[in-house]
Formats: structure tokens, C-alpha cells, sequence
């Protein structure tokens, strides 16, 4: 039996219809949906135009790639006796299979029938509590990246350890410490059970109360609750990757899942406003991935768990897995049109992780 290797995928996937389509057209002219400013005479080039053809059926997915970027699950909030704000989260596991590309059908493994899962927001100090119930084929947990005891690590072998199909479980702690985090699924064998769509968003805003002067006002534009953060245009961003053939290495590379969703559909920006967005890297099989934003800076902080950049007016920032952190811009003053951000690892850019911000006039 032959295993088909990625330059043999590029070939026969509808990603390799990209360069056939490329190559028939002579002259190509620059679009707001292909995005990409092309060469033209086909003469001297027959370079593809970057992209795929055909369109994902979002609606079968059960998730359009726009509505991810603010979907925040905030839980059914409720008050404990304390004064505390609980929030209580049901996630289920299930398998389905999805669209990533045109044409290509991942069978993922899923929380809440979507990749990546729920998108869980919280304020620093609220309880937690997430009713987790296994209704898929094989044995699941939920690992949050937090502050916890070992027993709520979700974790085999530890507390309730690993969920079997038809079993349920609730952990529960205090949200702790703010910043950009993540949750996964920790059963064994980690990197298949993290590949096949088991991950998503656990973000924990800043409490504005603990702080004082302008670490006050950034905490108020990071907390969900508050006016200021309102101003701000936020976007959840999970760089992730799909080994559609099983042989331990990706084939298609994204952003929230579907490969070039964001250059199909821009994400309508506005100058005068702050943007911000929430990376998170759960690529598997490769060790790195980056973001690289055109034409302009952004300030980053790392994990999110600072109110101070921690790196300042860069334009490309590498994540190792499981790292996350928060970007933030603005395009005041620029030119209206389409602004190109990407995995500066071009082979991930070419395979589906591009996208582009439409700057509004
Ligand atoms: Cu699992």
C-alpha cells in the first residue's frame, strides 16, 4: 500500500486545482476575493493563484469562519451565596465530520460539534463549572491551561481521569490568572486526539477592580462587561492544522479551521478603532506557527496575562504549540482595502493560512 505523501496530496486535493487554475488563466487582475496581486501575463509565469476553488458548505459545518471570531460563550451566569459569579458551561463530545477546504472532509472529533470548540469567556475569579458528557466513539477529557487542583486537570489517571463514550464529568475552579488561554483534550495519544479538533478558546478577562490607574482602564477594555471594551473590535484567532491522510503531517493549515476562510470573506475592520486578537496555536505535528500582519505593527502580550505589551511593534509573532497571546492594532490613517495577514511559514500560507482584513473606508 502506498501512503500518499503531501506533494502526491497537493496533486489530487483541490488545493493543487489552485495551480491548474492559475495556469489556465492568462491575465489575471487583482480582486478583493482572490486577494493575492498577481504577475499577469501567463506567458512568462503560470504561477496559481493563491487559494482553492469551490466553497466550503459552511451550513453543513453547522459554523460560518466570520461568526467564530466573536462567538464568546459566557455560560449561564448565576451568583453563589458568596457573591461570587458562577458560570456553568455544557460541552459534548461527538465525532463529525467536517469541510476544511473545499471538497475535503476531515472526520473530526469535536466539542459541541464544532472546530474549535466553544470559545469559554470568563472574569478572573468566577467559578468555573463545565459539565463535560462524552458522546463520541473513543475516550475524551478536558485539560484547561489555568490555575487548578490536580483532580480538575483532566488528566488519565487523575481525579475522573479519562471520560469513556457515554460517560460525564464536571470540573470545577476559579478562574485564574487572566489572560488568553486554551482548553484541549488530554487522552491518550495526545497529538491525535489534539489534531482531530478536541481544543478550544478559554479566555479570563482582568477584573478592572484589582487594579489601579491605566492598568485600571486596560483592564476594563480587555473585561467583556465593561463600555470600553465594547470600543474595541476583538477576534478569536486558532492557528490550526489538518493531517487529512494520517501520516503524521498536515496537509491543510488555518486559521479557525476552514483554510482561507478570511481570504474569501475578509474580516471587515474600521480605522479608529482598536483591533485585538486572540491567537492561539494548537497546531500539532509541526513545532511552530506565526502570524504575520502587512503594511503594519502590532504590540503582543504573551499568554495575555499582562496589562503591559511584552513585546512592542512587530510584525510577526511565532507560537510553539499551545502558545497563545493577544495582538493588538490599529490602521488609523491608512488607506482603505484589503490588508493580508499570514503564517509567515509560507508553505502554511500556500496551504490555507492567509487571510486578509478589508479596512473600510
Ligand atoms: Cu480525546
Amino acid at each position: 500500500m502506498s501512503i500518499f505523501s503531501r506533494r502526491d496530496f497537493l496533486k489530487s486535493s483541490a488545493v493543487g486545482a489552485i495551480g491548474l487554475a492559475g495556469a489556465t488563466v492568462a491575465s489575471r487582475k487583482y480582486t478583493k476575493t482572490s486577494g493575492i496581486r498577481q504577475s499577469i501575463s501567463g506567458e512568462e509565469h503560470e504561477h496559481g493563484q493563491m487559494g482553492a476553488v469551490g466553497e466550503v458548505d459552511h451550513q453543513a459545518n453547522g459554523f460560518y469562519p466570520l461568526d467564530l471570531l466573536t462567538d464568546w460563550d459566557y455560560g449561564q451566569v448565576s451568583k453563589l451565596p458568596n457573591g461570587q459569579v458562577m458560570r456553568e458551561y455544557y460541552i459534548v463530545a461527538t465525532d463529525k465530520e467536517l469541510e476544511i477546504v473545499p471538497g475535503v472532509f476531515f472526520p473530526a472529533w469535536t466539542y459541541n460539534g464544532r472546530v474549535p470548540g466553544p470559545a469559554l469567556r470568563c472574569v478572573e475569579g468566577d467559578r468555573i463549572r463545565v459539565n463535560f458528557l462524552n458522546a463520541g466513539t473513543h475516550p475524551h477529557t478536558i485539560h484547561f491551561h489555568g490555575i487548578h487542583s490536580a483532580k480538575m486537570d483532566g488528566v488519565p489517571g487523575v481525579g475522573d481521569g479519562t471520560i469513556n463514550p457515554g460517560e460525564h464529568t464536571i470540573y470545577e475552579f476559579d478562574a485564574a490568572p487572566f489572560g488568553c488561554h486554551l482548553y484541549h483534550c488530554h487522552a491518550i495519544p495526545l497529538k491525535r486526539h489534539i489534531h482531530k479538533g478536541l481544543y478550544g478558546a478559554f479566555i479570563i478577562d482582568p477584573d478592572p477592580d484589582k487594579y489601579t490607574g491605566s492598568r485600571r482602564e486596560v483592564a476594563k477594555s480587555r473585561n467583556h462587561s465593561y463600555i470600553e471594551n465594547g470600543m474595541v473590535n476583538e477576534m478569536l484567532m486558532i492557528m490550526n492544522g489538518f493531517d487529512t491522510n494520517f501520516d503524521g503531517e498536515n496537509e491543510i493549515y488555518a486559521v479557525n479551521t476552514v483554510a482561507f476562510a478570511y481570504q474569501n470573506e475578509p474580516i471587515p475592520i474600521s480605522s479608529g478603532q482598536l483591533q485585538r486578537v486572540y491567537l492561539i496555536n494548537v497546531t500539532e505535528f509541526d513545532p511552530i506557527n506565526s502570524f504575520h500582519l502587512h503594511a503594519n505593527f502590532f504590540d503582543y502580550y504573551d499568554h495575555g496575562t499582562t496589562l503591559e505589551p511584552t513585546l512592542r511593534t512587530v510584525d510577526t509573532i511565532m507560537q510553539c504549540q499551545a502558545q497563545r497571546g493577544i495582538l493588538e492594532f490599529n490602521f488609523d490613517g491608512f488607506e482603505p482595502g484589503p490588508y493580508m495577514f499570514h503564517a509567515h511559514q509560507t508553505e502554511f500560507a500556500e496551504l490555507g493560512w492567509m487571510g486578509f482584513f478589508e479596512l473600510q473606508g
